[in-house]
């Protein structure tokens, strides 16, 4: 049959790019675009001479697809893609495919799948992770929503996408409705966790341990032969090297303001809904926040003036030490996105493969590691593994950091040097582990102003007491 093997709507930055990947990959590829000068731009552009097909309506694209015909929208999320569903609902026909590759919020995805499929055609969510480039190149895929229709899209996204070293591709089928667009949510609020760390290290670094810019560098580039090797930790180590005009380090010149386009706070929004601590990433979306109220800091910083203490112990030691510090912290921000995938699935009905995931995360997105290499041995030897810290190789890691990870926060308090990541994972850690919390007190409290009730220590769970605190207290 003639005819594309794909229709896409959007050509910005990602969907330009996807569309040369697929077709590099020997899909032939419609293309449309809102702004339909763009498609020409395009075609007659960086797609010349490629099996690129230009379409100048909705109509046309569809009509030049093989059936099932497979559309998939790379534009601006939000209402645009209600209105695109329902202008494509006119042409499409039963069992076509509607694909939305942006970052949609996964309950606009839950929504969109059931009424796309009460109109009888297909939907798939699907994250797509790594940028320009990773559309370029490859990206991280995790796509979600109508199983009927993974068979048909499968090939095209597993030809495009990232791959491993032994060739495994970095994208499967996540889930029903949403579960595509939550984990790539969840893979953004670990982005946020995994880069307010680094930054946390570099902090200490330069305003505690009193190191260079070139001497991070090379901390950094070791660092990335170790089991912190990831694509954060390398270009952390290539921006430290870059100089500017005056031959100093063009990151002391860039102002101490973070962006952010929301899919971090989305991650945490979502952890106090599902009721799962998801402390570091929402500490590092916080962290953003607080970089941004600039002139505040800066008048607040002359108010309360830090007094600087002299770093008087052993650095090659206190480097060592933030390493761990690091590690130990991103375990904790893996496990509690862990935790927060587990629980959604568990609300909406998902069957997420948390080792798959992992490895859907292993290559071209920004959080690619090593070391999601070892989460996804840890979801292979137990697929039902409740924690990621019941592991027994993170277990041992933690066990090896846990002495560092200490020193390492302590260091950062003793200097007045904000650590909120690194301390809310120790916290985690702490609270996780112990056996005992003062919630008792706080159950007392909820009692004595509230009636609230409480359950004893030295009777069964769910009898629940009363006491009239006012009367006790005037015995
Ligand atoms: P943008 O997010 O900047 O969106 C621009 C595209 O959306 C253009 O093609 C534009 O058409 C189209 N569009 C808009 Br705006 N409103 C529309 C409407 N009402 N109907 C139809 N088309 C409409 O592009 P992008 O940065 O390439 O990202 C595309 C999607 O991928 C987004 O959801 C984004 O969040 C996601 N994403 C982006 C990245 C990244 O690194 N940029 C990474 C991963 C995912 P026009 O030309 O007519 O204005």
């Amino acid at each position: 049959m003639t005819g594309a093997d794909i229709g896409l709507i959007g050509l910005a930055v990602m969907g330009e790019n996807l569309v040369l990947n697929m077709e590099s990959k020997g899909f032939t590829v419609a293309v449309y675009n809102r702004t339909i000068s763009k498609v020409d731009e395009f075609t007659e552009g960086r797609g010349k001479g490629k099996n690129i097909i230009a379409a100048h309506s909705l109509e046309e694209l569809v009509g030049k697809l093989k059936r099932p015909r497979k559309v998939m929208m790379m534009i601006k999320a939000g209402s645009a893609v209600d209105d695109l569903i329902e202008q494509l609902l006119d042409f499409l026909d039963e069992r076509d495919i509607i694909i939305d590759g942006g970052n949609s919020n996964f309950e606009d995805t839950v929504r969109r799948t059931a009424y796309v499929q009460e109109k009888g055609l297909y939907y798939i969510g699907t994250g797509v992770s790594g940028g320009e480039e990773g559309a370029l190149r490859g990206p991280s895929m995790m796509p979600g929503g109508s199983v009927e229709a993974w068979k048909d899209v499968k090939d095209i996204f597993q030809s495009i996408c990232a791959k491993v070293e032994d060739g495994t591709p970095c994208c499967d089928w996540v889930g029903e409705n949403g579960a595509g667009h939550f984990v790539k949510m969840v893979h953004n609020g670990i982005e946020y966790g995994d880069m307010e760390l680094i930054c946390e290290a570099y902090h200490l670094m330069r305003d505690v341990i009193g190191l260079s810019a070139n001497e991070m560098q090379d901390i950094f580039r070791n660092w990335n032969q170790t089991e912190l090797d990831s694509y954060l930790i390398e270009i952390t180590g290539d921006i430290l090297g870059v100089k500017d005009s005056d031959g100093t380090a063009l990151v002391d010149h860039i102002l101490d303001v973070a962006g952010q386009k929301g899919t971090g706070k989305w991650t945490a929004i979502s952890s106090l809904q599902e009721g799962v601590p998801l402390t570091l990433i929402t500490e590092a979306v916080f962290q953003r926040y607080l970089s941004a109220q600039k002139e505040e800091r800066t008048v607040a910083a002359k108010s309360y003036v830090k007094v600087k203490t002299d770093f008087k112990g052993d650095r090659k030691e206190a480097v060592d030490n933030l390493r761990k510090a690091l590690l130990a912290s991103k375990i904790i921000s893996y496990t509690q996105g862990y935790l927060l995938m587990r629980n959604a699935a568990d609300k909406y009905g998902w069957k997420l493969n948390y080792g798959a995931i992992a490895l859907m995360w292993r290559g071209g997105c920004i959080i690619r590691s090593t070391f999601l290499g070892k989460i996804k041995e840890a979801y292979d030897t137990n697929p039902q593994l409740s924690n990621l810290l019941l592991s027994p190789y993170f277990h041992q890691v933690i066990e090896e950091c846990l002495d560092a990870w200490r020193k390492t926060v302590g260091l950062a308090v003793a200097h007045a040097v904000p650590v909120p990541a690194m301390a809310a994972a120790l916290s985690y850690f702490d609270g996780y582990t112990s056996d005992i919390l003062p919630a008792n007190l706080l159950q007392a409290q909820r009692d004595y102003f509230g009636a609230h009730t409480y359950e004893r220590t030295d009777c069964k769970r769910g009898k629940f007491f009363h006491t009239n605190w006012l009367e006790a207290k005037e015995k």
